[in-house]
């Protein structure tokens, strides 16, 4: 493994350490809402430092980009955190949720994790050396067709511009693909879609901490992640549509027709 991956994985096990234990007691938890909808806990604060204790220790001179604590340092090596990646799902003790942590080279991602510590799944790419889950080698989905495909989602929950063109996918997803799932940590959807566990996957108005480990995982499997114009301008967009390269595209065409100028922007 290579040695940044090897600190990305020990900073997402010592999150996980730190999720599992406060899991232990819900009860104790407390909430606060940053904003509408959006709940940060004492668990997303701790599980960050805790990434960035770890990250700091062994590359002091990168730069981070955290959810809870924002932007710092400027350098050519740029890491991206999201401590706890359904933070709603882990506040009701629903199991689906992560870890995300990237690193990206200037601006192209190198290394990524996903780890979900309530089932202990440690998903992991490094660019040009493959996805694993654990210790097993993971491949995106074979399914061809999207009718047999299932299709992993989440809902707008701020974007809220974009609910209708958001609905109207949804509907067409319905009744074109075999299943639409809504688990609830963007992260996560796209390890599934990387181990073939979802075809593919859309959602709008993400950040980049939701989408960058999961996008290397996918590309690393031999997917495709991008905009809404099927380009690679999910990160800065916010729209992701994932998937196998034969469910991306049928994934871009269902969803074209439904684009407002500002969602095909
Ligand atoms: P978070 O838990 O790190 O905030 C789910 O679609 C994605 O949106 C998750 O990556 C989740 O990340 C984020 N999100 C934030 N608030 C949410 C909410 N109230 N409902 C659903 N997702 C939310
Ligand atoms: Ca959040
Ligand atoms: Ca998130
Ligand atoms: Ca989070």
């Amino acid at each position: 493994m290579h040695p940044t991956l090897n600190i990305a994985v020990k900073a997402a096990r010592r999150a996980g350490q730190v999720i599992n234990r406060a899991g232990l007691d819900l009860s104790q938890i407390k909430v606060s809402v940053k904003q509408q909808n959006d709940f940060v806990t004492e668990v997303d604060r701790t599980a960050e430092a805790v990434i960035i204790d770890t990250i700091r220790e062994a590359y002091p001179e990168h730069g981070i980009l955290a959810e809870e604590s924002g932007a710092a340092g400027d350098s050519e090596y740029q890491w991206i955190i999201d401590p706890l990646d359904g933070t709603t799902n882990f506040i009701h003790g629903f199991p689906q949720y992560a870890v995300s942590i990237a690193m990206a080279h200037r601006g192209v991602l190198s290394h990524g994790v996903v780890f979900d510590p309530s089932r202990n799944e440690l998903f992991t790419a490094s660019k040009g050396a493959g996805a694993y889950l654990n210790e097993k080698r993971i491949r995106v989905s074979r399914r061809a067709k999207l009718e047999e495909s299932l299709i992993g989602t989440g809902f707008p929950y701020r974007a809220f511009e974009h609910v209708d063109a958001y609905l109207a996918i949804l509907k067409d997803m319905m009744r074109k693909s075999a299943g639409v799932r809504r688990p609830g940590s963007a992260a996560l959807d796209l390890a599934y879609v990387a181990s073939g566990r979802l075809d593919g996957f859309w959602e709008f108005g993400l950040s980049p901490w939701d989408m960058a480990a999961g996008t290397l995982l996918i590309t690393e499997a031999g997917g495709l992640a991008g905009d809404l114009s099927g380009e690679s301008a999910h990160m800065t967009t916010g729209n992701i549509i994932a998937g196998s390269p034969k469910i991306f595209s049928q994934l871009l065409q269902a969803i074209a027709p439904h684009l407002t100028p500002t969602l095909r922007a």
